[in-house]
This record gives C-alpha cells, sequence and structure tokens, in this order.
C-alpha cells in the first residue's frame, strides 16, 4: 500500500489530523492497534477549549456536539468545603463546552467513514523504517505483515507508542515530573452534584466534581497511584467525596451504583522535538500534562491545527511551516504544562515536612484568587485556553 501520510494511532489526534487532510484533498492511513470498540469505550476527557470547539465546528465535526454538549461560563473551586465561582465569560468572554472525548472520537469515526477514510484496527507490531529517507511502516495483521510507503509518519499513538521511542536517544530531549499521587475516578448514572465542575481543595486531598450530561456524572478523587481499585468499594468512595466537596454540595448530593472506576497516575511530560526528519508527533505521543487543568485532549488537537496546516503547505512547496512545527507546537505546549502543573500543584496534597506550609500557602492563594478579578482573568484564560 501507499499513502502520502501514514498516520499511526486512531486515538482523537489521529482520526482528526487524518479527516483534516483528507478535507485538504491529502490522502492518510490510520493504523491502529486496538479494536474500534476498545478505543471507544476508553472514559477520558470532559472538557473542551473554546479553540478546539472552533477547530472542531471547522472540520464539520460541530452537528452533535453542538446539539448536545454543554456550554459551561463559569466553574467553581473550593478549599475548606467552602466554594465560589470564576466566572470566565465575565473575565474574558469566553467559555469551554463539556462534551466527552468518547463522544469526540465517535463523531470522528463517523466522519471517517463517511468519507471512506482508511482506519486499519488491531494493526500489531507496528514499526517504522527509514525516517531519515524514504519511510515506510511495517505491521502485522490477520498472520501476515503488511507494509505501507510514505511521504511522512505521524506519530498520533500516545504515551506508550512506538513513535517517540523510534528518535533516537541523542536526539529525543525528555523532561519528566511524576506527582506522589494519583486520581481515583468514577463514573455514575447519576444527577451532577453541581451545575458547573468543581476543583476542591481539601487537607484529605483534592477532589474534582464533573459530568458528561444531566443523567451522567464524572468524579475524581485524589488517591495513592499504587491503590487497587477493587479496595474502594462504592460507599468508600461516595464517603470520602462528601468528605472533600462543600459541604452545601455534599449534602445533596445523588450517589448510585459505580460504571466505571480507575485510578490514574499524574505526569508532567514533554518529549522535544516533535519532528525528526519524516517522522512528527502529536498529542499524548509527545506530551502528558496531569488531568487538573483538563489540557490533554485540547493540546492534542492544537498540534493538529499546527501540524495540518504544516503538511498541506508542504504539498503545496511551502516547506516553513513544517520546519517549524516542532518550535509552534512545543510554544503553547510548555505553557499547558506549567498551567498544569500550577492548577496540580495549587489543589492537591503533597506528602512530606513542609505538608502544612504547602496546605497554608494553597489556602492563602485560593483566598486571593477569590478575591483577585487579575488572578481569576489569568485562569480563566489559561483554562478556556491560549490562543493558536
Ligand atoms: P490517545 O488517546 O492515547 O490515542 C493514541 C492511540 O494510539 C494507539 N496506539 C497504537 N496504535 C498502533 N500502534 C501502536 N504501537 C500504538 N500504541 C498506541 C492507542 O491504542 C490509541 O488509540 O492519544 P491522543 O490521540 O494523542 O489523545 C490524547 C488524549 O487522549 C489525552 O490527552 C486526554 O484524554 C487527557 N485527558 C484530558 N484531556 C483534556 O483535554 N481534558 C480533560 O478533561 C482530560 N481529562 C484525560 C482526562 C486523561 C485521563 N486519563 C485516563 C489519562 C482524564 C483522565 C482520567
Ligand atoms: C472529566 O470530566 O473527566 C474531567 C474534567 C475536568 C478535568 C479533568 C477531567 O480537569
Amino acid at each position: 500500500m501507499r499513502s502520502q501520510i501514514c498516520i499511526i494511532g486512531g486515538g482523537p489526534s489521529g482520526l482528526l489530523l487524518s479527516h483534516i487532510l483528507h478535507q485538504a484533498g491529502l490522502d492518510t492511513i490510520v493504523l491502529e492497534r486496538q479494536s474500534r470498540d476498545h478505543v471507544l469505550s476508553r472514559i477520558r476527557a470532559g472538557v473542551l477549549e473554546d479553540g478546539t470547539v472552533a477547530l472542531l465546528r471547522q472540520a464539520g465535526l460541530g452537528a452533535r456536539m453542538d446539539r448536545e454538549g454543554f456550554a459551561h461560563s463559569g466553574t467553581y473551586l473550593a478549599a475548606r468545603n467552602r466554594g465560589f465561582r470564576v466566572d470566565f465569560i465575565d473575565l474574558i468572554g469566553r467559555e469551554v463546552l463539556v462534551y466527552g472525548q468518547t463522544e469526540v472520537t465517535a463523531d470522528l469515526y463517523a466522519a471517517r467513514d463517511a468519507a471512506g477514510g482508511i482506519v486499519i484496527h488491531n494493526a500489531a507490531d507496528v514499526a517504522i523504517h527509514d525516517a531519515r529517507g524514504t519511510p515506510y511502516i511495517t505491521y502485522a495483521k490477520d498472520g501476515s505483515t503488511h507494509r505501507v510507503d510514505c511521504d511522512w509518519v505521524v506519530g498520533c499513538d500516545g504515551f506508550h507508542g512506538v513513535s517517540r521511542r523510534t528518535i533516537p536517544p541523542d536526539v529525543l530531549r525528555s523532561v519528566e515530573k511524576v506527582y506522589p499521587f494519583g486520581w481515583l475516578g468514577v463514573l455514575s448514572r447519576t444527577a451532577p452534584a453541581n451545575h458547573e465542575l468543581i476543583y476542591a481543595n481539601h487537607e484529605r486531598g483534592f477532589a474534582l466534581a464533573s459530568m458528561r450530561n444531566d443523567r451522567l456524572s464524572r468524579y475524581y478523587i485524589q488517591a495513592p497511584v499504587d491503590d487497587p481499585v477493587e479496595r474502594w468499594s462504592d460507599d468508600a468512595f461516595w464517603d470520602e467525596l462528601r468528605r472533600r466537596l462543600p459541604a452545601d454540595v455534599a449534602e445533596t448530593m445523588e450517589t448510585g451504583p459505580s460504571i466505571e472506576k480507575s485510578i490514574a497516575p499524574l505526569r508532567s511530560f514533554v518529549a522535544e522535538p516533535m519532528r525528526w526528519n519524516r517522522l512528527c508527533l502529536v498529542g499524548d505521543a509527545a506530551h502528558i500534562v496531569p488531568p487538573t487543568g483538563a489540557k490533554g485532549l485540547n493540546l492534542a488537537v492544537s498540534d493538529v491545527h499546527y501540524l495540518s496546516q504544516a503538511l498541506i503547505a508542504h504539498y503545496a512547496g511551502d516547506d516553513g511551516p513544517i520546519d517549524g512545527y516542532s518550535d509552534r507546537a512545543l510554544a503553547r505546549v510548555w505553557k499547558a504544562v506549567r498551567f498544569s502543573w500550577w492548577f496540580t500543584s495549587l489543589m492537591h496534597r503533597f506528602p512530606g515536612d513542609s505538608a502544612l506550609f504547602d496546605q497554608k500557602m494553597q489556602e492563602a492563594e485560593i483566598d486571593y484568587l477569590e478575591h483577585s478579578r487579575a488572578a481569576q482573568t489569568a485562569l480563566a484564560e489559561n483554562y478556556v485556553g491560549l490562543p493558536y
């Protein structure tokens, strides 16, 4: 097989890139290790920046999102069981949309199907060859090895994928911070605790009240990353969540059986550069942020924006944008890494000797945020999303 661009990974990055390039008349093949059902069953992000929403609409992917997504013009921050609202519209005149990554991915698959796009699932042992010259990819499926020749390889294969590892270690520089805790997440068919998200700082640890729709809630609590999920009964989860949320919310919130429960580690990670010869990296393949700022999926979308423009320019005879892709994408990535690190540091309990001092500093900063329009504006700008 031959394709101008071979995309490894059929998550949101790979599918969106494939879709936008197709609309510009470029041909792509997407190779995905998992089945489609597996990709669509992963519960992940829930909050879309306004720039992400605009890009999805522009790519013709806005119909169901605009019908079923929920515009949130603010969010709540809480400390010591008391919350206050940060009003995005009042502060910066922009807002976010609550629409799950699962739904974005389903819309992308529907759009690729309608356009006759090629997405090969259950592709095992994907390997990248000759990325320095004329690249080709090999993969195994149905008992035989297949080959795709291409001009460009794009690694959209997430943190554990093969693409980043193909770049020689003397070229790639990785920077990483692993946080000493994880997030225990629960999805339940219950009404959301509040009409907007609540990010809660508490002496027992962070908690987040989020949602997917009127009858589907998503909650997280900070927990030891090596806690076995089975140790957390539903009752234990709800009791701990209620202890950490604002008192008025905890008293009235609906609880019920969990339909998904998992623990995710928290890390900040950036690999530079995001291009090596004919191989480019996009999304989680190049960078990871802790979920506190809701930035991961949104960064994947901004990478797709820069790279799609760059590849379109390349095929029109202009190599300036593709030569600048890595620097351009990373400039935005680092700012989101900073915001996610800051918000994580502000809201979580860190083990260690200075725990009480750290807690006092957090409470003072949250108090400052409550009463300073300047501080709230900085939060709102970053949360709703920096410009492309
Ligand atoms: P993905 O989604 O990981 O997709 C990569 C795809 O590549 C496939 N793959 C391979 N295919 C072929 N060969 C190989 N060798 C392969 N190795 C892997 C995988 O099967 C997969 O299908 O990366 P992508 O597309 O870059 O998208 C990134 C986002 O998924 C991620 O950043 C977000 O989910 C992060 N995230 C959040 N982001 C937000 O913007 N807002 C949020 O509110 C938010 N909340 C979250 C999150 C991530 C979480 N977890 C579980 C880590 C909440 C959580 C709990
Ligand atoms: C979610 O709803 O899954 C979610 C929302 C906001 C975050 C992280 C996750 O910051």
